[in-house]
C-alpha cells in the first residue's frame, strides 16, 4: 500500500503539528486498520465522483463545502451477515443540517447510512402519512389535502435547485468499515480546497468492532450453552489523523453524544483537547432535538430552544449551524 493511501498525502503548505504518544498509538492502530481491512468494492467509484465534485466547486470563487456524516454505522457479526449492531441514530441531525448548509450557498457531501433520512425527502419519506396522501386527486383536477401543497412545493422548489446546481453528493454506507474507508478517501480529496472545506461530523460510529480477521464467515448457530459471547476491538480513533495529518487546514466539527449531563461539556473539552480540531456540538440523548452546546477552546455556549420554538416545530440546526458558518467563515478570513 502507497503512502497516499495510508494517509499521508503530502500537503506542502500543512501547519505539520507534534504528535504525542497516545496520538501515535491512534495513528497505528488505524493504519494497522486500514491494511487489515477490505476496502469497499465502490471505493474507486466514489472516490472518482468526489474529486469531480470537489473540482468543479473549487473552481467556484467563494465556494465552501462541507461534508456531513449522518445515521449509524453497523458493527457486522459474520462476513456473510445475518446479524449485526446497530445503533438508534435515523440520520435525522445530518439531513436537516445538509439542507441548513445548502440554504447558505455550500455544497455538500452528504455521507450517510443506508436507507436513513436524506435532506428534502426527509420532510414525507419517514412521515406517518404516505405522502402521496398529500398529491391524492380529488376528482376534480385538484388534491383532496390542499393545505399540504404549500410546504411540498417548497420543499420541491429548493430540491430542484440544488439538483440543477449540482451542489449536493450523497453517498451511502451500512457498516464502520466502509464508513472509515470512504470518510478517509472524501477528506483526503476535500482537504485540497483547504480551510474552504468544513466537517461536520455528525454520524453515531460505533466504538466496537469484530476485525475481518477474528469473524466467522457462516451465520452464528444457535444450541450448545445458549450464550453468545462476543469479543469486540476497539476501533480506531480517526479524529486525530483526520485533524492533523488528513485535513490540516480544514475546519472541523465533531459531535458528541452523552446520556448523562453532568459529564457532556467536560467530555467534549476533552475531545478538543485530544484531537485539536475546532469545534465540538454536544448533546443529550433524550434532549437533543432542542438543546444542544457548542464548545471550542474559548467557548461554551447553550443553544435551547423556547417553549414556543419547540411547539412550533423549529429546527434547532437553523440556530446553530449559523453559528457554525460565522466561525467557519473566520478561520477562512484568518488564513488569509
Ligand atoms: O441521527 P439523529 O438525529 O437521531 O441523532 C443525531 C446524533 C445524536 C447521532 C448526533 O447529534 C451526534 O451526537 N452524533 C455523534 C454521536 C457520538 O457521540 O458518536
Amino acid at each position: 500500500m502507497d503512502d497516499e493511501k495510508l494517509g499521508h498525502r503530502s500537503q506542502s503548505s500543512a501547519p505539520h503539528q507534534r504528535i504525542n504518544a497516545d496520538e501515535l498509538r491512534h495513528f497505528c492502530q488505524l493504519f494497522r486498520f486500514f491494511l487489515a481491512q477490505q476496502a469497499p468494492l465502490n471505493l474507486q467509484t466514489v472516490a472518482k465522483r468526489v474529486a469531480a465534485f470537489v473540482e468543479k466547486h473549487s473552481k467556484i470563487s467563494g465556494r465552501k463545502i462541507v461534508l456531513v456524516t449522518s445515521g449509524g454505522t453497523t458493527v457486522p457479526l459474520e462476513t456473510q451477515t445475518v446479524r449485526f449492531i446497530d445503533n438508534f441514530s435515523a440520520g435525522t441531525r445530518g439531513a436537516i443540517s445538509t439542507e441548513f448548509f445548502l440554504d447558505h450557498g455550500y455544497a455538500v457531501i452528504f455521507l450517510h447510512r443506508q436507507y436513513s433520512l436524506l435532506p428534502y425527502s426527509r420532510h414525507y419519506s419517514h412521515s406517518t402519512n404516505c405522502f402521496l396522501d398529500f398529491m391524492a386527486s380529488d376528482g376534480n383536477g385538484g388534491v383532496k389535502a390542499p393545505q399540504y401543497t404549500p410546504k411540498m412545493l417548497q420543499v420541491l422548489n429548493k430540491y430542484t435547485a440544488v439538483k440543477s446546481a449540482g451542489l449536493l453528493e450523497t453517498i451511502s454506507f451500512v457498516d464502520v468499515n466502509e464508513y472509515l474507508f470512504l470518510l478517509r478517501e472524501i477528506t483526503l480529496t476535500l482537504s485540497t480546497i483547504n480551510e474552504r472545506a468544513l466537517f461536520y461530523l455528525a454520524a453515531a460510529v460505533s466504538d466496537f468492532y469484530i476485525p475481518i480477521g477474528k469473524m466467522v464467515h457462516h451465520k452464528i448457530q444457535s444450541g450448545g450453552e445458549g450464550l453468545l459471547k462476543l469479543e469486540l476491538d476497539q476501533v480506531p480513533k480517526v479524529l486525530s489523523p483526520l485533524v492533523k495529518e488528513w485535513a490540516p487546514r480544514a475546519y472541523v466539527v465533531s459531535f458528541k453524544l452523552e446520556t448523562d449531563p453532568s459529564i457532556l461539556v467536560q467530555k467534549a473539552q476533552g475531545a478538543l483537547k485530544n484531537y485539536g480540531h475546532q469545534a465540538v456540538i454536544g448533546n443529550i440523548l433524550s434532549t437533543r432535538k432542542h438543546h444542544v452546546v457548542l464548545i471550542t477552546s474559548s467557548e461554551v455556549k447553550d443553544v435551547r430552544l423556547n417553549e414556543f420554538q419547540i411547539a412550533e416545530n423549529t429546527e434547532i440546526e437553523g440556530v446553530f449551524i449559523p453559528e457554525i458558518i460565522s466561525r467557519h467563515d473566520a478561520w477562512i478570513r484568518q488564513s488569509k
